[in-house]
């Protein structure tokens, strides 16, 4: 029990806690909210788009640098530790001021609704898991200050010194209270926090389980992916050097780099799928899933790559895919003259443009439909994604396409383009070492230098390796079973000696272009200079 003295204490740790107790039965009110409506219009999920799509070019730059395929999950964490201090502040000031607690409960609640409606696919309802996930949460607070504090807010004290014990009014006034205002009950404030944290986390779990039954993981075993009519040959042996460390020839899908702006994996049914293709087109066309594996379909393998990639990073992999022919789905359509860019649109509204002249080569760009012999992973756009040899993934790729819309380059901008990126995108020739690891250390004797090099829709004719800056020395190229795939290389006979050494890598497509050791960061059109790497050796 406390004394009169100690009802004055301000009890700061108990209004934080109950801070974030209210914020819990808000984001736990607004997860279930979300399931029953739309899963990405949960209130974190919505404010952690907004930042994706808000952010600088810069700063999504440095974040896939920094954190790579965990740059989501840290933005996540990022929002929750804002929120949760945010909430120890309100719930301190719900003690004394409850009403302005109240309005700043309401007014995050505001922010996530504004976030989950500007969302290129918001409906109107999707504004209802911040608003009631607000709502709940900032009366949950004023009944947890009430329970904690039931003698009233420490400022009354001099005030209202007759509002306990009711029944004793007569006779208050001559004694101390038993329980003076500003008490803290703890038993209130215990058994308040406990309700309050059921009721978040069987919000949260309600919530996750409703958005679960839109899961299209079932719908996505059930495909029965049909062979291609065009099948190609198994790839030939030597294309995989089978060195250890070094990435291999074909990526498998459980590594492949995943680079995307969804911070939830759009979950699309492939039986309510269809492309629109429509603008400068003679025939607009509507396509079902089941109408896209009724057309011919081919294989090919293909090196993806990102834009994002610094010199020698990790976004690249290949691999075997699936799919229709685009060009022969557009010429159906029939793409009108003065037509030059594909504006493509995923489900959740993410846009590229490419190039129709580059899709319409001949070369093989496909609407792709499987990956290395599976269906379509969720995270690589199942049902149906764009795969276009010799373009970076940001102006070709599009996962979860559902919309094409042919159009003109001074007509229509794609989503990265106002964020500082080329409208243009082909892939520049690159090379990098794989082994050894940079900054590694290895023992003196014969060392196997080794690696990968790419100039997508060219091939690579030749790679060459400088030690400590001596003469260039032609490595071993692996074969490539095309030119829209990536080449394994290897350097064998160096005899590494004790002390530090530099190795450096450039590579000559077959258009006779040789790396330019000229360093270009990746924006606005992707890296260039030599991959360059420093060994100790013991
Ligand atoms: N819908 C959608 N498709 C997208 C993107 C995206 O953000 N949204 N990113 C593109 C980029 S920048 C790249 S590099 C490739 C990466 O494909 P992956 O994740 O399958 O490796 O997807 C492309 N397709
Ligand atoms: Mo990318």
């Amino acid at each position: 029990m406390e004394n009169t003295h100690g009802a004055r204490r301000t009890h700061l740790w108990a209004g934080g806690l109950i801070g974030l107790v209210g914020a819990a039965v808000a984001l736990g009110v607004g997860q279930l909210v979300a399931g029953v409506i739309n899963p990405k219009a949960s209130p974190v999920v919505a404010v952690g788009d907004a930042a994706v799509d808000g952010s600088p070019a810069a700063v999504k730059d440095w974040a896939i640098r920094t954190f790579g395929a965990n740059d989501k999950l840290v933005l996540i964490i990022g929002i929750v530790v804002v929120l949760a201090l945010i909430a120890i502040g309100l719930g301190v000031l719900a003690r004394r001021r409850p009403s302005w607690a109240t309005a700043g409960v309401l007014g995050i609640g505001l922010v996530g609704a504004v976030a989950a409606m500007g969302r290129p696919d918001a409906g109107p309802l999707d504004v209802l898991p911040s608003v009631l996930g607000a709502a709940v949460g900032a009366w949950a607070l004023r009944v947890l200050a009430r329970r904690a504090w039931p003698y009233g807010p420490a400022t009354a004290y001099e005030e209202d010194a007759g509002r306990s014990e009711g029944d004793h009014e007569e006779t208050v006034t001559e004694y101390p209270q038993a329980h003076p205002v500003g008490e803290l009950d703890r038993r209130g404030l215990f058994t308040g926090v406990v309700a309050g944290v059921v009721v978040a986390g069987v919000g949260e779990l309600a919530g996750r389980g409703l958005a679960g039954r839109l899961n299209v993981d079932k719908a996505r075993a059930g495909v029965a992916l049909p062979k291609a009519t065009r099948p190609l040959a198994p790839l030939p042996k030597g294309v995989d050097l089978r060195i250890k460390d070094l990435s291999p020839f074909s990526t498998p899908n459980k590594d492949f780099y995943r680079v995307d702006t969804a911070l939830v994996i759009p979950q699309v049914d492939p039986r309510t799928w269809t492309l629109k293709i429509h603008g400068m087109v003679d025939h607009p066309v509507e396509l079902t899933f089941a109408d896209l594996l009724k057309r011919p379909l081919m294989e090919s393998d293909v090196t993806l790559a990102c834009v994002s990639n610094d010199v020698g990073g990790p976004y690249v992999g290949n691999a075997r895919w699936l799919g229709a022919r685009l060009a022969d789905v557009l010429r159906d359509a029939g793409i009108r003259s003065g037509a030059d860019m594909l504006l493509s649109t995923s489900s959740d509204g993410w846009t590229c443009g490419t190039p129709v002249d580059v899709v319409m080569d001949g070369r093989d760009a496909l609407l792709a439909i499987a990956m290395n012999g599976e269906t379509l992973p969720l995270s690589h756009g199942f049902p149906v994604r764009q795969v276009v040899p010799g373009l970076y993934g940001y102006v070709s790729a599009t996962k979860w396409v559902t919309d094409i819309k042919v159009t003109r380059f001074d007509q229509d901008e794609a989503y990265w383009t106002p964020r500082g990126w080329s409208p243009q995108g082909p892939i520049k020739t690159q090379s990098r070492i794989d082994v050894p690891r940079g900054s590694s250390t290895i023992t003196a004797g014969p060392t196997t230098i080794a690696g990968v090099a790419w100039a997508q829709h060219r091939g690579v004719d030749a790679v060459e390796v400088s030690i400590d800056k001596g003469p260039w020395r032609q490595a071993r190229l692996a074969e490539a079973p095309s030119p829209d795939t990536w080449r394994q290389w290897v350097l064998d006979g160096w005899n590494a000696t004790p002390g530090n050494h530099t190795i450096a890598v450039r590579a000559t497509d077959a258009t006779g272009y040789t790396q330019t050791d000229k360093y270009a960061p990746p924006a606005p059109d992707g890296a260039t200079g030599w991959h360059s790497i420093l060994i100790v050796v013991k």
